[in-house]
């Protein structure tokens, strides 16, 4: 039964291949970035920009999963809202229309009626993607679609994505800013327990093809429910030096906090969905993040794939609680059914003790030891 797992891909490649667009079309690209306002504002940026690719995505793939599964169609949420305002002031609800004709006519109002730039997307987001992929066919799990809900984050790291530099080059395999740190997440989670199913990142920025600027995508993903896991990807081997993957604005206490535990092997990198992407492919053996800043949509589906690799993601400030009391295994884990109490707009969704993904427990106990007396 892989019909949600290739659907969700399908999905996340129509959604890669959407925000390629935008950004490859540099006239469509600028005219598309729009300042997020009031309660949705995420506190950590001072300028955090929504972009149409943003909304246009989100909307994508609520449409498209939301048609093959009626009983998720409801269940579907991300960090965007699908209200727009154009440079003319009039605000327009973004959506897929039935027709690729009504969708261009749609997005037209969005595009100050640029009508070249209108026609490329809706052909994009009626197009049929077709997945050439053996490894969905062999996947056998039964997911009971009627419990699940998703959490999508169209483009993480948005602001890497607007910047839009493929020139950066990384360190020991990790990049620390850059195209390569925007990311499709997608996460479904039980609506019940709150905890992760399934999860996908997708790379629209994986690999920059021929001629240059034409980039080509790479998708992941995990399945972990009721003791069966998998995934496209295999566990990391253990890496000869520890090393971990911090936030660019991580406080310092903490860096110094960890400092015994990694020594000169602190790395930086934009993205929250893409340092838990390092975690998974071994780059890093865990990502530390001591504040609030990542929401639901960053992490449910980074955390299913951590989990079907026989890993996770806790809460830092609830599991050092616990390390506390003397619990030093099964420590709490993010879920993602709950909003956080007596909290406004996009804070409701945060995930405010702070994080830890990992793959190997041993990891994670090593960063709980140091962080314990230090932090
Ligand atoms: C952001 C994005 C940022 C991240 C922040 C997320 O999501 O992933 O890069 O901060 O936590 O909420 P940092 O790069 O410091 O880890 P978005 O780009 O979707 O707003
Ligand atoms: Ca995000």
């Amino acid at each position: 039964m892989a019909t949600l797992l290739k659907s969700l891909l399908a999905a996340s490649e129509k959604a890669a291949n959407i925000a390629q667009l935008c950004r490859q079309e540099e006239a469509l690209f600028s005219l598309l970035i729009e300042e997020k306002k009031g309660v949705d504002k995420n506190k950590k940026f001072l300028q955090d920009f929504k972009t149409l690719a943003d909304v246009l995505i989100q909307e994508v793939i609520k449409h498209d999963v939301g048609k093959e599964f009626p009983e998720l169609q409801d269940h579907i949420r991300g960090e965007e809202s699908n209200k727009f305002e154009n440079g003319l002031g009039e605000t327009v609800v973004v959506q897929v229309c039935p027709t690729q004709q009504e969708t261009a006519a749609l997005l037209q109002k969005v595009l100050d009626r640029k009508q070249a730039a209108a026609e490329l997307l809706a052909a994009a987001i009626h197009r049929e993607v077709v997945l050439s992929d053996p490894a969905l066919d062999k996947v056998a799990v039964t997911i009971p679609t009627d419990s699940m809900a998703v959490w999508i984050d169209p483009i993480d790291s948005t602001n890497q994505y607007i910047r839009g530099r493929g020139d950066v080059t990384p360190v020991d395999g990790i990049y620390p800013s850059g195209l390569h740190s925007a990311l499709v997440l997608i996460g479904v989670y039980h609506r019940h327990s709150g905890e992760p199913v399934l999860g996908i990142i997708n790379e629209p920025f994986f690999q920059e093809g021929q001629p240059a600027r034409r980039w080509q995508s790479k998708y992941h993903w995990g399945i972990s429910y009721r003791g069966t896991n998998l995934s496209s990807l295999s566990q990391p081997l253990l890496r000869a030096a520890p090393r971990v993957v911090l936030s660019s604005n991580e406080k310092v206490v903490l860096q110094k906090a960890l400092a015994p535990l990694y020594g000169e092997q602190l790395c930086f990198a934009s993205g929250a969905g893409y340092k838990m992407l390092c975690v998974a492919l071994g780059l890093a053996d865990a990502y530390v993040l001591s504040e609030g800043s990542t929401f639901k949509w960053d992490s449910c589906g980074p955390h299913a794939i951590l989990r079907a690799l026989g890993g996770g993601i806790v809460d830092l400030a609830e599991a050092l609680k616990a390390w506390r009391a003397g619990q030093h295994t099964l420590l709490p884990e993010l879920s993602y059914n709950q909003p956080v109490q007596g909290a406004v707009g996009a804070e409701c969704w945060a995930n405010q003790g702070g994080i830890v993904a990992y793959v190997y427990q041993e990891h994670l106990e090593a960063v709980m030891a140091t962080l314990v007396d230090a932090f």
